[in-house]
């Protein structure tokens, strides 16, 4: 078993992380670390445990640590990271310096030259950047990034479609609030209401999606050149983003040959890898976020609504935020870190 640690690990994500690495089959959960004012305390006196299922009897009475490097012993190999992403770049540097590799969902970093941006269903081979890291930064260990959640839904169904040469992309979100965290979860202001405005989400949808569809070259990524246009909106679900997708291509596919693209799309063997990758609703309705957002686990893509415009095709994409679009996206890189051989 490869031993691991949560850095970040009382919240929103950290507690997704908690659920995902229990019972792992590759992965042994040895450290949880927290903020300087939980270090010391027990893992259950530290976090307000939110997730839909109990905290995990052996997690529960674990000592919190520091968020250090010499707070972790040194047979972990892996760390997953929700620190928030203020802290995160230094933070995670120290860790990273001291020899750790960090599979991180924060936000910082993402777009750096040298840091690859994983889906490992999308774009596997962009872990070669790390050796462009650590050519660059002297580092022993490595540092990947998978993307924000509004563009994890989104990217897997686009790839797809890639056979089409894809010119342009119109998308329009509406996010779940477990994405803003605990205080998105608890406020109540939103009820009855929708914020069609999300701080920094559209320039992350739309420079994350050209990273991950761009080719590795030359020790870096040739963004893709689509131009691709972002609207991010909150709505009052818990958990699920819901997004529609305008696409424009250099050929012209029909509906069905768009389905069965999707229905075709590739999976990848690793243990939380969904098979398939994206499931194809007809029903119109479909997806929705509180029938279809635990798909594959969570981890799955669904889409419907697929339908032809003036300028292409149109559809609906749904995953769930804080698994597929956070913990579970770091978890499935860790796993294909230890599948290609970088711990
Ligand atoms: C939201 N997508 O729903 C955001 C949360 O870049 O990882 C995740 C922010 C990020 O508000």
């Amino acid at each position: 078993m490869i031993q691991v640690g949560i850095l970040g690990a009382t919240g929103a994500v950290g507690q997704r992380f908690i659920q995902l690495l229990t019972d792992h089959p590759e992965f042994e959960l040895r450290v949880l670390t927290a903020s300087e004012a939980s270090a010391g305390e027990s893992y259950r006196a530290a976090a307000k445990w939110r997730v839909d299922s109990p905290i995990p009897e052996r997690v529960a009475d674990q000592t919190v640590r520091r968020t250090e490097p010499d707070a972790i012993p040194d047979d972990v190999d892996l760390l997953f990271s929700s620190l928030p992403s203020d802290v995160a770049s230094e933070v995670e540097h120290d860790f990273v310096e001291a020899g750790y590799v960090v599979s991180s969902n924060s936000s910082n970093e993402r777009r750096a030259t040298d840091v690859p941006l994983v889906i490992p269903e999308v774009n596997p081979e962009h872990l070669d950047l790390i050796e462009a890291q650590r050519a660059n930064r002297g580092w022993d260990g490595a540092l990947i990034k998978n993307p924000n959640c509004s563009t994890i839904t989104m990217v897997p169904a686009l790839a797809a479609l890639e056979q089409f040469g894809i010119e342009r992309v119109h998308v329009a979100t509406l996010q779940a609030v477990s994405g803003a965290g605990y205080s998105g979860v608890s406020s109540m202001d939103i009820i009855d209401n929708a914020i069609p405005h999300i701080g920094g989400e559209e320039e992350k949808m739309e420079a994350e999606s050209r990273k991950l569809l761009g080719e590795l070259g030359d020790g870096e990524v040739q963004y893709h050149d689509a131009a691709v246009t972002a609207s991010c909106n909150r709505i009052p679900t818990i958990d699920g983003h819901l997004e529609n997708v305008f696409v424009e291509f250099a050929e012209d596919p029909d509906t069905e040959a768009v389905a069965a693209a999707f229905e075709d799309a590739e999976t990848i063997d690793l243990p939380t890898a969904p098979d398939p990758l994206i499931t194809v609703f007809e029903d119109p309705e479909r997806p929705q976020p509180r029938l279809d957002r635990m798909v594959g686990d969570g981890m799955g893509i669904a889409v419907g609504g697929i339908q032809e415009t003036e300028t292409g095709i149109k559809f609906n994409v749904l995953a769930h935020n804080t698994i597929r679009g956070a913990a579970g996206a770091s978890v499935l890189n860790g796993e294909l870190l230890a599948e290609d051989g970088w711990l």
